[in-house]
């Protein structure tokens, strides 16, 4: 059981992270202090950005840096207005999201989100451990038998899952 929450746990890892944009402290509103809350986290391929609003007062529109700056939503990359609303960062690079409602990007409700590539950070120096862990599953029926994971940790103390292997019997 032990071994098998391992697992799940590097999983869970390997597959990104979701992030509520302004969270804890506040959430896609006019007073949360987006650079800040941006700069407390490094966001990598594969995470996924979560906004929470009210879809009623609030958007939310991806824009080029220009139009970031400029406050401008007429050239919309993506728009969002359900106010429960999923952005996956497949690429590495800098995304911008502003609220197109008039005054409120302005009014601070813009955030440029910089994406890092997981795959960088596997190699070299930031490499602490490999492990292997392997586990028997249940003997009965179809998917009895043993799995074995070669598990990657990273010096941050992600766990990268570099191959996974079942023996069947
Ligand atoms: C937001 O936070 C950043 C970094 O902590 C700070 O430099 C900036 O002045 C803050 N902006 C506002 C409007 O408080
Ligand atoms: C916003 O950008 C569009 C082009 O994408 C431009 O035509 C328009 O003038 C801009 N509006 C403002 C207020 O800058
Ligand atoms: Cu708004």
């Amino acid at each position: 059981m032990f071994l098998m929450t391992v697992v799940a746990t590097g999983l869970g890892t390997a597959f990104g992270a979701s992030y509520t944009v302004g969270a804890p402290g506040g959430s896609w509103d006019l007073k949360t202090n987006y650079t800040r809350w941006a700069s407390a986290t490094t966001f990598y391929t594969g995470d996924k950005l979560w906004f929470q609003y009210s879809g009623v007062e609030h958007n939310v529109v991806e824009v080029s840096k220009a139009d970031y700056d400029a406050c401008n939503g007429s050239s919309p990359i993506a728009t969002f207005k359900t106010g429960n609303d999923a952005v996956a960062l497949a690429a590495s690079g800098s995304r911008y999201f502003i609220c197109s409602v008039p005054g409120h990007c302005s009014a601070g409700m813009k955030v440029q989100v910089n994406i890092r590539s997981k795959v960088v950070r596997c190699r070299g120096r930031g490499i602490r451990q490999r492990v292997s862990v392997c586990f028997g599953a249940a003997r009965s029926g179809r998917h009895g038998g043993w799995y074995c994971a070669l598990l990657l940790e990273s010096t941050k103390g992600d766990v990268y899952i570099l191959s996974l292997s079942s023996f069947f019997r």
